[in-house]
This record gives structure tokens, sequence and C-alpha cells, in this order.
């Protein structure tokens, strides 16, 4: 069965493109969006973003009885303070991948402790709007990695 992969996308990203390119770039959200679609190749998509904590978690509970393959999460500002995203994503008995278009690391004390990264399989962070391809092809991997037999 090719599961499909769930990518979610947190609270202000829908505006990507539209202010500080020089922090994330000129890409719009959809644009990333078909960008996931290409990289999946035959595998499902899921991409989604809310501004809603609520409705993330619900969809990390869509991603657990789906099931999905696994889970590539930008939670945007929910990165730092969730615990609801959090102890979802728990849930999650597959791979998940945290996804960052810049390098959280470099950036402000605020920007600098996620609650997620603790249960991530990976991280991504800092390869701009392209770390989203490179999320897929890793989560491809992981899955093919995962198979039985
Ligand atoms: O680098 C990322 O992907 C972030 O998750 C983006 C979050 C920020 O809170 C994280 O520290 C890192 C902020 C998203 C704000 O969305 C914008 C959309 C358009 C223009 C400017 C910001």
């Amino acid at each position: 069965m090719n599961k499909p992969v769930f990518i979610l996308n947190g609270p202000n990203l829908n505006r990507l493109g539209t202010r500080e390119p020089e922090i994330y770039g000129h890409t719009t959200l959809a644009e990333i969006g078909t960008m996931c679609r290409e990289a999946a190749g035959a595998r499902p998509v899921e991409f989604r973003q809310s501004n809603r904590e609520y409705e993330i978690v619900e969809w990390v509970h869509e991603a657990i009885d789906a099931p999905a393959c696994g889970i590539i999460i930008n939670p945007a500002a929910f990165t730092f303070t969730s615990i609801a995203i959090l102890d979802a994503l728990k849930m999650f008995p597959g791979p998940i991948i945290e996804l960052h278009i810049s390098n959280i690391h470099r950036r402000e004390d605020i920007y600098q402790k996620s609650l997620v990264s603790r249960i991530a399989t990976a991280v991504i962070a800092g390869l701009g709007p392209k770390g989203y391809a490179t999320a897929v092809q890793a989560m491809n991997d992981l899955a093919e990695a995962s198979k039985p037999g």
C-alpha cells in the first residue's frame, strides 16, 4: 500500500513569499506544495496549513488513523509553545521530520528551543523552501527502509 505522507504547516506560513524574503525566500506555500508533490512521485501527499493549534492536533490524529507513512511538520511558532502538538506527535508511531525554512539556531533566543526536536526522527532547518523537497525524499527513503520483506 502506498501510504500518504502528511506535510503540516503552522501559523503564518500561508503568508510565505510576501514578507521577509531574506529569511524565508520568495516561494509561496502553494508552490512549496507543488514541489512536495513532485518530490513524492507516486506517494500521495496531504499538504496542509493552519493558524489554529487544535486543527494541527486533529491532523496529527488523522495521520495516525490513516495511517500515514510519516509526518513532515513545520510547526512555525507552535514549535516553541505547543505541548498539545507535541503530545499528539508522540502518539504517531512512524517517522517525523521537523522542518524549518530558516536555520532557527542562528536566530533570536525565542526561536532556539524547539519542543518538537526531542521526539523528531530528524530535523531539517536552513535549506530554505527547498528543504521541503529534501524532507519528502528523506521520508520516502525512511518509508522504503521500514517496509516488511
Ligand atoms: O523557518 C521556519 O520555517 C519557521 O518555522 C518559521 C516560523 C518561525 O516562528 C520559526 O522560528 C521558523 C515563522 C513563520 C512566519 O511566517 C512568515 C510568512 C511570511 C513572511 C514572514 C513570515
